[in-house]
């Protein structure tokens, strides 16, 4: 039996640093499945049940709600949902506690002469809002104001956002924080493939003989899709590329602790090995690529030597990476934020890429190039916010496609802008230098996620206006806002999500908002009412009325779902994978993309991309000798901790101080003990944090988790240049006792 197998038993789902006795300590939960962690003593006996989807991260998880006179009082994973089979992380299971908190938003708050929030109710709200925000306009141009907005509203509120804002309200300035997150692998497939198309099923966990992950640590970040890889029963090769020895490198077979940012190189120098000794799939190359000549020729000087000495590994580990991918029928490799963060990121990700077109390991059962999403509806944002991309998978340049857009939506085709929005780096910048006076930030809290926080909220802070609409009016930046909208959360609203593998699933409202707050999209209702644009959505009644206009609008592009009935369609089959069209509708419950070898450009070809990899901008140096990585923390954790830190359940299972993982080694050159505080600090700010020493982390690199509000003042505000994605995972910094 192979070793993977022997150890299946034992496979914990979590593994958790948390304090104990003020001590950090790392500990492996051993309970898989259904572990009742958080399981709500119930208020009442349920009587009836309904299915929805989570609202936390992109696995998109089937959970069983169960109601007493139509309101939640508990909730179980669903079984027989395909995509969590059963499962549930501690998030899920303690998705309803969070909504009862006594910083809930129940009311509008407007700031008052005495710069206090007071509540006012919705119609002093709404004038505000469009008062200030039409002043503004008139005084610097009707693109003077701009919105951000995020990957975890339902696609149909997305959808009303972006319409609203660019073809209601005139802007031409809108992103959201799946710029922080998704626009490497956007940028990435678009180039490569002719569409942001995510190319996988979640099976593919189950039916690959080699995964590679990469820069991804899904035992915390995604730990369904782990428990999906752990049930592979063909012994899998699991390679996981990652300079901490995470949760998931301790299960892997092979784990290569990479030198950071070194990845592109990586992957050239294992394609180099992969053409040197001909294990390449020539008839998938020829049929189905385009530029594979180009590229052998580009990978020639990335040899064994070379390769080595910048990544950091040795050249046995990069020959039996190589070999594995060989030797072994089907391989799929998977990327999440090591990648996509990183000021080569697309390339990285192309690199990635390239190794899966040319092993022809594409659109088959247990391969693919694989960007994991975020985010419960990072996916719905890449398609439906009419942030980067024109609603419905078009694009804003294209006259064509602004032509059907308007036709779809009965407006003007005038309405709709040309060009392409900034990013959401251009729109701090815009702020920065005066352009940008109004902000309205929905469903995100930039002023503890954005990268180099000092900058970011003197940023914020300059606004003539800044509007936050938040379930709850405690984060970081609603308490910068001149005006808070109180907004219903995941349980108490209706729409669709898109997880990972494309699937859309649905959500219900089991509860009723706290006080007078109201779902996003009831918010945007009212915004284009008051606006005076109401007329123009006025067939946008509700979610579900949304839904049948988002599917004429995918009609023909590669996204297709007209053929998706509606939201009970979606319910009996238990969530759909785009495409579904209406003229060719394919009804298996798993499918992925590429089955028959042609790709998204015109010449139905992928393309191989590379380009030479670039040093990483910020270098450790005398002054800040170590290499700060950030990301996830722990499976109890969800970002800005804005939910996850409302659950007397969840706290229990992370440390409340931030924390910094040490090597022992350079721990003791630095005379820090365990558990000790330290002062960490970059070129652009400091915090304090607690010493957990662990050989997880190499000599000269150190990780802080990103839940906590200090960690963004240490990063370096440094983007790719195709898809200015920040750059979280790389600075310089120092570290002192203190
Ligand atoms: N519990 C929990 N789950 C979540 C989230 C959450 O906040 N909490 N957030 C969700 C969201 S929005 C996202 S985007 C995903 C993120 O999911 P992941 O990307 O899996 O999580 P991260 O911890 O951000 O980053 C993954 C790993 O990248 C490594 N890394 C850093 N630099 C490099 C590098 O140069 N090369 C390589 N190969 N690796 C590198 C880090 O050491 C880290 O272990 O998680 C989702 N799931
Ligand atoms: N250093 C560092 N920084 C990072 C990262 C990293 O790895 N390292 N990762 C980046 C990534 S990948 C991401 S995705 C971002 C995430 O960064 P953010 O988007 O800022 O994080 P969240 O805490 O998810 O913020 C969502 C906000 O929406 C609110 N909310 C929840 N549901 C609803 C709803 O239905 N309606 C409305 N109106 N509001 C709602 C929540 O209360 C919360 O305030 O962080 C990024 N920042
Ligand atoms: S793995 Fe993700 S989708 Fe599933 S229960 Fe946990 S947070 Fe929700
Ligand atoms: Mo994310």
């Amino acid at each position: 039996m192979s070793p993977f197998l022997e150890r299946l038993s034992e496979l914990p789902l979590l593994s958790l640093i948390h304090q104990r006795d003020g001590k950090l300590t790392r500990e492996l939960l051993l309970e898989p499945a259904g572990n009742g962690l958080g399981q709500l003593p119930s208020r009442q006996l349920p009587d009836a049940t309904t299915t929805m989807v989570c609202g936390y991260c992109s696995t998109g998880c089937g959970l069983k709600i169960h109601l007493k006179d139509g309101e939640a009082v508990n909730l179980s994973p669903e079984t027989d949902y395909p995509v969590n089979l059963g499962m549930a992380c501690p998030k899920g299971w303690e998705a309803l506690t969070v909504l009862d908190a006594p910083d809930r938003a129940v009311t509008p708050l407007l700031r008052n002469a005495d710069g206090q929030l007071v509540p006012v109710d919705w119609n002093t709200a709404m004038n505000e809002f469009v008062s200030r925000m039409k002043w503004i306009q008139q005084k610097h141009g009707a693109h003077s104001i701009a919105f951000l907005s995020t990957g975890q509203i339902a696609t149909e509120e997305m959808a009303f956002l972006g319409a609203l804002a660019k073809f209601g309200m005139g802007m031409l300035h809108g992103d959201g924080n799946t710029r922080q997150c998704m626009a490497t692998a956007v940028v990435a497939y678009k180039q490569a493939f002719g569409f942001d198309a995510p190319p996988y099923t979640y099976a593919d966990f189950e039916e690959s003989d080699v995964l590679v992950f990469v820069g991804a640590n899904p035992c915390l970040a995604h730990p369904i899709m782990w428990e999906r890889v752990m049930r592979n029963r063909r012994s899998p090769e699991i390679v996981v590329i990652d300079p901490r020895m995470t949760e998931t490198a301790m299960y892997a077979t092979q784990h290569l602790a990479i030198a950071p940012k070194s990845d592109q190189t990586l992957f050239y120098g294992i394609a180099r090995i992969l053409i040197e000794k001909g294990w390449v799939d020539q008839q998938f190359i020829e049929r189905s690529t385009e530029d594979f000549e180009q590229f052998a020729e580009f990978v020639e000087p990335f040899s064994l030597v070379r390769v080595a000495a910048e990544t950091g590994l040795r050249a046995a580990q990069l020959t039996r990476f190589a070999e594995s991918i060989h030797e072994r029928e089907r391989t799929s490799l998977w990327w999440t934020m090591g990648v996509n963060q990183s000021h080569q990121g697309v390339r990285t990700a192309q690199a990635i890429i390239n190794l899966a077109l040319m092993t022809g390991n594409i659109g088959k059962p247990g391969t693919g190039a694989n960007s994991i999403t975020g985010q419960c509806n990072a996916m719905g944002s890449r398609i439906f916010s009419n942030t980067t991309g024109l609603l419905g998978g078009h694009e804003f340049t294209n006259e064509a496609h602004r032509e059907k857009v308007a036709k779809v939506l009965g407006i003007d085709s005038s309405r709709i802008p040309t060009e392409n929005s900034w990013a959401y780096n251009e729109i701090m910048e815009g702020i920065l230098k005066g352009k940008i006076k109004g902000l309205w930030v929905v469903c995100t809290n930039p002023a503890h996620s954005w990268i180099n926080q000092n900058l970011a909220r003197d940023i914020l802070d300059r606004l003539d206006f800044l509007v936050v609409q938040d379930m709850y009016h405690s984060t970081e930046t609603a308490q910068r806002a001149h005006l808070v909208l109180p907004a219903a959360g995941w349980g108490e609203k209706e729409g669709t999500f898109i997880n990972s593998e494309r699937r859309f699933g649905v959500l219900k409202k089991v509860r009723k908002a706290p006080g007078t707050a109201l779902a996003d999209f009831q918010i945007f209702k009212l915004i284009a009412h008051y606006w005076g644009c109401g007329q123009m959505f006025k067939d946008w009644t509700d979610p579900a009325a949304v839904f049948q206009i988002m599917k004429e609008l995918s009609r023909g592009r590669p996204c297709d779902i007209s053929g998706i009935g509606d939201y009970r369609f979606l319910n009996e089959r238990r969530g759909v994978q785009w495409p579904y069209p209406s003229d060719s509708i394919d009804d298996r419950e798993e499918r992925r993309l590429f089955e028959n070898g042609k790709f998204f450009h015109a010449n139905g070809r992928a393309k191989f991309i590379a380009e030479e990899p670039r040093p990483m901008t910020e270098l450790p140096s005398e002054k800040y000798p170590f290499i700060l990585l950030t990301g996830r923390g722990s499976a109890s954790q969800w970002h800005t901790q804005t939910r996850t830190s409302k659950s007397a359940v969840l706290r229990k299972l992370y440390p409340e101080h931030p924390f910094v993982e040490l090597n022992p080694a350079d721990a003791r050159d630095l005379g820090v003990r365990p558990n000790e505080w330290v002062t960490v600090q970059s070129q652009r700010g400091e915090l304090r944090a607690m010493a957990f020493l662990t050989p997880a982390v190499a000599l000269g690199i150190v990780f802080i988790p990103m839940h906590y509000e200090v960690t963004n003042r240490l990063t370096d505000p440094v983007f790719d240049p195709y898809s200015k994605q920040p750059s979280y995972k790389s600075c310089a910094v120092r570290i002192t006792p203190s």
